[in-house]
């Protein structure tokens, strides 16, 4: 019976439905920052759900909210999730996707009275996305207990907010210490945000390596002056050496080449002016490799340039390191229990790597973990256009359904 068994795909996406009006914007796409009043809507639903299937709720205190189905004994846990939280204006499935297909598992497995051998957890971690607080993936770093309690609370948002006040705010500080519940394994089901499935015309990736990630915060101090009568040679301006620097950030990437990627998201001038030279402009950059070597050589090449810049541009530029997630390959015992579960459920699959970070990469630090992919159209995510296909959505779901049952009789 459980070797046929498969979600209710309909019930899948009407809850993808439900929930991406949580945050929901005229243009389709969701904004549900992280402890946001959207993202506390979102959690309410998923909450709601979880209680509806009798499951045993937890919440820890960084937020993770934990749904857990007994099993025949009393084993650690397979545990499988995403996140909730969004970026602002992304799309509908990042995140919520893996999150409401851990659900949809539970619910079929309750709706055809499976037992199994060990318990099941579903998970969503608190701020995967670090779009408001920095460290991202902050909620799967306390549950494995690289990040303290303390100092996930003390964390300021981009806007000036901390993380504890917002939690307790939103009212999802729990009092559970994170990672009480030790899983035996955890599996992260998501839209692959790249085009390599769509391309390919593939159903399931098999996802055995995720990048890594460094984010900096790059300031340029110069000399704010009039625009109109300081002479070019005189200038020292903070807005040149931040649009420079963007511009080489395109050049490591071109440089390096392979998967190496380099991003700014977010540029402030100040007193950003129209007819003031800039005196100070504030960046981030977003450096990110499979390699851990290059992601090092492609922050190193961007301290240099920043040197050399200060001396042809007569500004001082100091550089912050925000975030730092080292690349992760996934356990071989779980990725071919995913690649297995797809040939017997027929869909095509292919092994591949994540060029976006997940909580997964987190989570594999200490327990055995791999992720599935499933087809995003055009490649697009962190946008309102991101959208994959309900058959794939529910062949990914499958996927995780009999990933999940092979792993809860061992
Ligand atoms: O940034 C990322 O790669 C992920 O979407 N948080
Ligand atoms: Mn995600
Ligand atoms: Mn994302």
């Amino acid at each position: 019976m459980a070797s046929l068994l498969k979600v209710n795909a309909s019930r899948l996406n009407r809850r993808l439905e439900q929930l991406a009006q949580k945050g929901a914007q005229e243009n389709g796409g969701v904004s549900r920052l992280a402890l946001s009043d959207a993202d506390k809507e979102g959690r309410d639903l998923f909450l709601a759900w979880l209680k509806e299937l009798g499951l045993v709720v937890q919440v820890d205190q960084v937020g993770n909210i934990i749904g857990l189905r007994l099993g025949q004994e009393d084993l650690p846990p397979v545990m499988f999730g995403s996140h909730l939280d969004s970026v602002r204006n992304g799309g509908r499935y990042d995140g919520a996707y893996g999150v409401l297909a851990a659900l949809e598992v539970l619910h079929t497995l309750t709706d055809h009275n499976v037992q199994t051998r060990r318990p099941l957890a579903a998970i969503a971690f608190t701020n995967e996305e670090g779009a408001r607080y920095v460290p991202d993936m902050l909620g799967s770093l306390a549950f494995v207990g690289d990040l303290s309690v303390e100092d996930a609370w003390a964390a300021r948002g981009f806007d000036g907010s901390q993380f504890g006040a917002e939690l307790q705010r939103i009212g999802y500080a729990g009092t559970l210490a994170p990672g009480t519940l030790c899983p035996h394994a955890y599996v992260e089901l998501h839209v692959e945000q790249g085009p390599v499935l769509e391309q390919e015309g593939v159903t399931i990736g098999v996802v055995e390596h995720v990048t890594g990630i460094d984010w900096l915060e790059v300031t340029t101090f110069g000399a704010a002056n009039h625009a109109g009568t300081t002479p070019t040679e005189l200038r020292r301006d903070a807005g040149l050496a931040a649009a420079r620097i963007i511009q080489y950030l395109r050049q490591i990437a071109l440089d390096l080449g392979g998967n190496q990627r380099a991003t700014c998201g977010i540029l402030h001038f100040e007193p950003e002016i129209i007819n003031v030279i800039p005196g100070k402009a504030t960046l981030t950059v977003d450096l990110r490799n499979t390699d851990a070597e290059a992601l090092q050589e492609a922050e190193q090449r961007l301290r240099a340039f920043a040197a050399r810049l200060m001396q042809d541009d007569q500004v001082e530029i100091e550089i912050r390191q925000l975030a730092y997630t080292r690349p992760e390959k996934f356990a071989p015992q779980v990725t071919e229990i995913i690649a297995r579960s797809a040939q017997r459920l027929g869909y095509s699959y292919r092994r591949m790597v994540s060029g976006a970070g997940h909580d997964a990469q987190i989570m594999a630090r200490k327990y055995p973990t791999a992720m599935i992919f499933v087809p995003s159209r055009g490649g697009i995510s962190h946008s309102p256009q991101e959208y994959s296909r309900p058959e794939d959505l529910e062949a990914g779901a499958n996927v995780l359904l009999h990933t999940v049952l092979e792993l809860a009789e061992q």
